[in-house]
């Protein structure tokens, strides 16, 4: 008796406890799992920055062996890739801004963080409509108005809907002059980390900046405001439309990487 209630005051069975009541839920369906993630694939594009810098490398697959000479019972591969390749999460330490934030790289970052929930902002329409759409505190602000209000502690996901385009030169977008993909602007930046403590910024789209943000003040100010601050990015994420705009709990678990930059990763969200 007093062991069966020491079980369900711990939570570490299925009869009680949070973590038993999460169990329970995922079990019966209450809890389901959406996956935010893309297949880790040599066809899915990388960001492409100007010629005179170095590159972001695709996903790259080499078998070791598949049940045959080389590994008669067992299929394995050697794979290879940028920490920034595929669905992936930005640590502070990726940005100059970042770089002297404590515990600012993949390996350091407590990993209770890495379980936050999500505010999902639905801006497709307006990506639609213009590929080179910008969100600003005033866009934040209105959703709120009509949405209600993002708590503090909670990952701010972008819906843009732009993950649909994957597999066509849309999702990149690119022109003579660069990119063309929605982001934020300072101002929306700001306002997230300074008056609603976000822990990130996710989004669909290659970078958490939009395909012009080089030319923006200061030049791509997601990443140089949110990782100034010690807060996260999520890139290339997918089924985005599944979510509820509050709620979701989502896991994101980067790769331990030492001194990683960041790191490929699958995402998934917890909605009820
Ligand atoms: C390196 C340089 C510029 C950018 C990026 C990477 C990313 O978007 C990224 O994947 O973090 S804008
Ligand atoms: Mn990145």
């Amino acid at each position: 008796m007093e062991q069966e209630l020491h079980n369900t005051s711990q939570g570490g069975t299925s009869q009680g406890g949070l973590l038993g009541q999460l169990h329970a839920s995922l079990l019966s369906g209450a809890i389901k799992v959406v996956d935010l993630t893309f297949p880790l694939s040599p066809d899915f594009p990388v960001i492409v920055l100007p010629p005179e810098f170095g590159q972001c490398a695709p996903f790259r697959r080499e078998t070791v062996s598949r049940y045959d000479a080389d590994g008669p019972a067992w299929y394995w591969n050697n794979i290879s890739m940028n920490e920034h390749t595929g669905t992936h999460f930005d640590a502070p330490a990726h940005w100059i801004t970042g770089r002297d934030i404590p515990c600012g790289t993949v390996d350091a970052i407590d990993p209770a963080r890495f379980l936050a929930p999500a505010v999902v902002m639905d801006f497709s329409a307006e990506a639609a409509a213009n590929a080179d759409f910008i969100l600003t505190a005033d866009h934040i602000r209105d959703w709120e108005a009509k949405n209600g209000q993002i708590p503090p502690k909670h990952w701010v996901f972008f819906r843009t809907d732009w993950s649909k385009r994957a597999g066509t030169p849309s999702y990149l977008n690119l022109h003579e002059d660069g990119t063309h993909s929605p982001g934020p602007d300072a101002s929306a930046m700001e306002f997230l980390v300074h008056e609603r403590d976000a822990v990130g910024f996710g989004v669909e789209t290659v970078g958490t900046d939009a395909g012009q943000a080089s030319h923006f003040d200061p030049p791509l100010p997601a990443h140089a405001i949110m990782h100034g601050n010690g807060r996260f990015g999520l890139q290339c994420m997918c089924n985005l439309d599944q979510l509820p705009a509050f709620g979701a709990m989502i896991v994101a678990t980067p790769l331990k990487i030492e001194a990683g930059s960041g790191s490929p990763l699958r995402v998934i969200a917890l909605v009820e």
